[in-house]
């Protein structure tokens, strides 16, 4: 589907071909609008932002729309399925949430919770649970809003994470993002294993109108970080994004090689604002939790971008992450397009996997 890398001659040839072929080129016409109606009050600018706030929550409901049949399905089922509130209601739940990902710490978290107010509330109808448990689901999603935001002067955003979790995607959607609202963005091509992967990130440059910064495959990711920076202090740009190799928690070197990046960063551009985005698979389950606990040993994490949440019917991982890391979710990933990266608000997050009509 998505070959960007089938040749190294003729590039030129190949990526105008391929920025035609691309995923994100069909983005545009599919931002699903409603209540048009209730718009025509607004001035056009509120319409405009009250239009392109419908589509994005739209399109996480759709993204979602796997975890709300599967994992939210069976607990809102099990809740009116059953005719009082007793203890096999209870081992049920647990069964459901841990198989959606939920993780054990957290299930057991939730249920003595709900176990709790049951008995203080004096709640007897099983049908009251849907309410508690939404509530207790914000409770634990709620608080620091840790959605991804720049600072004055240069903003550098290493970006790390396993082969394939999709940083590379992920960084073009946030330098198009921050392109889109007037600033100055550099990439920095720093997973050099791969001739491919230095193309890839070319071409989401040409697309996008942002410099990339590369080296030669098998050069060293610090040395393209080195060069990525110096230049973005020259230029006085706002933001510089590094992509990373995919590599494995376990792989010893790797993570070596990360920390060696991270530390020429940190020395270089003293005064900037230098965050590191993890990105998680969300359908690799309990695993994105080793992930990040081995990751944030090696470079201290900011924040997490969790991708693939349309693949999993577990959407149940962003609670487990939110509650056992202390990482903040800062943007999750609900499909391929511009659009379906998003700034995680728990609020909406909420809203949308209980969202009764399908759209
Ligand atoms: N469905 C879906 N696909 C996604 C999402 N985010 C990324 N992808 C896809 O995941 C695939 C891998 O993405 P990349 O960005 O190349 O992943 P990577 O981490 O850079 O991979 P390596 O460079 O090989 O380590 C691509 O096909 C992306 O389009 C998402 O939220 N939903
Ligand atoms: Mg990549």
């Amino acid at each position: 589907m998505f070959n960007l890398f089938k040749k190294k001659k003729d590039k030129k040839e190949d990526t105008a071909e391929e920025i035609k072929e691309a995923p994100a080129g069909k983005e545009a016409k599919e931002i699903p609008i409603s209540e048009e109606k209730a718009k025509d009050v607004l001035p056009d600018e509120e319409k405009a932002e009250t239009k392109k706030e419908k589509g994005l929550f739209s399109r996480l409901k759709k993204g979602l729309t796997r975890t709300r049949r599967g994992f939210i399905f069976q607990v809102t089922n099990l809740f009116t399925g059953y005719g009082k509130i007793d203890e096999e209601l209870f081992e049920e739940l647990e069964e459901i949430l841990i198989q959606a990902d939920v993780g054990i710490k957290t299930t057991m978290e939730l249920i003595e919770d709900l176990e709790e107010r049951v008995e203080e509330e004096g709640i007897s109808e099983p049908e009251e649970l849907i309410r508690i448990f939404k509530e207790e689901l914000s409770a634990l999603l709620q608080d620091e809003g840790g959605e991804l935001e720049l600072k004055e002067g240069l903003n550098i955003l290493m970006v790390v994470g396993v082969n394939g979790s999709g940083k590379t995607t992920t960084i073009a959607k946030i330098a198009r993002r921050y392109k889109e609202q007037g600033k100055k963005v550099i990439l920095a091509a720093g997973d050099t294993f791969r001739a491919a992967a230095i193309d890839q990130l070319k071409v989401w440059g040409d697309r996008i109108g942002v410099n990339v910064i590369a080296q030669q495959e098998g050069s060293d990711a610090a040395a393209v970080a080195f060069d990525a920076v110096q230049s973005a202090k020259a230029r006085g740009l706002d933001l510089l994004i590094v992509d990373t190799a995919g590599r494995l928690h376990t792989q010893k070197n790797l993570m070596e090689e990360l920390k060696k990046v991270k530390r020429v960063i940190d020395r270089e551009a003293e005064r900037a604002n230098i965050q590191v985005l993890l990105v998680l698979d969300a359908t690799t389950g309990q695993n994105a939790l080793n992930q990040a606990r081995l990751f944030n040993e090696a470079v201290n994490v900011d924040g997490i971008a969790l991708t693939k949440l349309d693949g999993t019917a577990k959407g149940g991982i962003v609670i487990a992450i939110k509650n056992e890391l202390g990482i903040p979710i800062k943007l999750i990933g609900v499909g391929e397009a511009a659009e379906d990266l998003q700034d995680f608000k728990p609020g909406e997050f909420i809203e949308a996997l209980f969202a009764e009509q399908e759209s």
